[in-house]
């Protein structure tokens, strides 16, 4: 009898506090530009929601042109059935499925035309709520124009929700709050350089019905976390607890000069987010379906925990869960590609650490022209990037291996040249193969981006150090 005490007493403390309360809405959000998942893919997806807890996806693909671009224009019936099958799929698995329409890029307001746009929208809010759509979003983000010029005002962003959620609860008795996303959706575009609320904010959260969950997504758009005090600063703003719209793992904007989308595959864990008071959080994927579910998972993870959860213990956890036999290979790949960073964008842990301060210091001590420190140490890490990245080559399914090929090869020629680039540090003399690697992996990087400011740095830096050398 003795042993159940502390099992009961600890049972209780964990149900009675409230730091294990998961998230009320926690879930996925595909929101992102380019190429949409597909349904399949989607199907899959309320399987792993159900696996992880979470109940929450969020029908938002910016290149779907129903969803968007053409959003007055109903589905083709094919289009709608498969909708339909993703609904039932979302229902048995325990989802709520939101489907959002995106329609501010010219929806009218006012007047005849006003009132046309809103049978438009009702129509096809009533062709979704017949294949047993229940949620409902609207997103007016990426609205402005290049000149930052707001197509509408907050106070008729406001307006036009209000009177949808009206006539929704007045027409429908069982669909459930709309949620949405203003023009300004991140704090620093809410805030004017000296901390006041710029008018389409205040306009818009002054007169929100305060059933509407609106989300955001942080300081910034893509952004390295909320804290709590920056989280509750932004709840006031909006007079309510709002939710996050997250944008990792998603890699839309990790543009290539050529304009590929997608380079470089986010796959670290979710971190710093706040730990309460949040009431949804949904995570904006990579177009690369499987491989968005490390990221996703560790998301789930903190979700349902915000305040105990540790992103690497997770991260670790959920790579050998969805990894199995080949996952230590896979943690080598995915921690030289984790952090994204861009002019406007930062988020996600910094690359390989460890290599970081094994290379420093291999080119510090190189650069004092002293005998080289870790060497040893920066050599294994080398040799276990290309060993993983052939075992991963080899051993990932067909559907996995087609989201990260040319990643996995770009991982293995960084390896090789950093091989080359180390053994000439240590010979004090650049060997010419070490220059056509580079551009070999230059040539590449179209398609594939990886560690750049870790492994692909020291080859550079090699180069740098040993051209110089030359030259004097
Ligand atoms: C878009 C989103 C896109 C993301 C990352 C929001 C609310 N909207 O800048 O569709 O995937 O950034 O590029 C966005 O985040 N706008």
């Amino acid at each position: 009898m003795k042993k159940f005490v502390p099992l009961i007493f600890s049972l209780m403390l964990f149900s009675n506090t409230s730091f294990a309360a998961p998230i009320p809405l926690r879930g996925i959000v595909e929101g992102f530009y380019g190429t949409p998942w597909t349904n399949e893919q989607r199907i899959d997806l309320m399987y792993f929601c159900r696996n992880y807890n979470l109940n929450a996806y969020i029908y938002a693909p910016k290149d779907d042109p129903y969803h968007r671009d053409k959003w007055r224009t109903p589905y083709p019936t094919e289009k709608v059935e498969e909708l339909e099958k993703l609904v039932a799929a979302a229902k048995q698995n325990g989802v709520r499925f939101i489907f959002a329409i995106s329609p501010g890029l010219d929806l009218n307001y006012t007047g005849a035309k006003g009132d046309e746009d809103l049978k438009f929208l009702l129509r096809k809010i009533d062709s979704m709520y017949n294949i047993g759509v229940r949620n409902f979003a609207i997103f007016f983000d990426d609205l402005k124009d290049d000149k930052g010029k707001h197509h509408e005002d907050g106070k008729r962003h406001a307006e036009f929700l209000n009177n949808l959620q009206d006539k929704l609860s007045k027409y429908y008795g069982d669909i459930e709050p709309l949620i949405t996303v203003p023009t300004e959706y991140y704090r620093f575009d809410m805030i004017n350089g000296r901390g006041k609320v710029n008018d389409y904010t205040e306009d818009f959260a002054e007169n929100l019905n305060k059933k509407i969950i609106v989300l955001y997504t942080g300081n910034g758009v893509v952004c390295d976390g909320i804290s709590d005090k920056d989280f509750q600063a932004t709840c006031k703003i909006f007079r309510r607890d709002l939710g996050i719209w997250w944008n990792y793992p998603v890699n839309d904007y990790s543009l290539t000069p050529n304009g590929n989308r997608n380079a470089k595959l986010a796959l670290g864990a979710i971190d710093n987010l706040p730990t309460k008071n949040v009431q949804a959080i949904l995570f904006n994927p990579m177009s690369q379906y499987n491989l968005s579910k490390i990221a996703l998972a560790t998301g789930a993870d903190y979700a349902n925990a915000p305040q105990i959860y540790d992103a690497e213990t997770s991260w670790d956890n959920n790579i050998n869960w969805q990894y199995g036999r080949v996952a230590e290979a896979m943690k080598i790949f995915a921690i030289h590609s984790r952090h994204m960073e861009n002019d406007w964008a930062n988020c996600g842990a910094e690359d390989a650490p460890e290599f970081e301060t094994a290379a420093s210091l291999v080119i510090s001590s190189a650069r004092s022209g002293r005998s080289l420190l870790s060497t040893d140490e920066l050599s294994v890490q080398i040799d276990n990037m290309e060993r993983a990245a052939d075992i991963l080559l080899e051993n990932l399914s067909p559907e996995y291996l087609e989201e990260c090929k040319p990643q996995l090869e770009q991982f293995k020629r960084i390896a090789q040249a950093d091989r080359l680039a180390l053994k000439s540090l240590q010979d004090k003399k650049l060997d010419p193969q070490l220059k056509i690697l580079r551009e070999e992996i230059s040539k590449n990087e179209p398609n594939a981006i990886l560690s750049e400011k870790v492994a692909l740095k020291f080859i550079d830096d090699t180069i740098n150090l040993l051209d110089v050398k030359k030259k004097r």
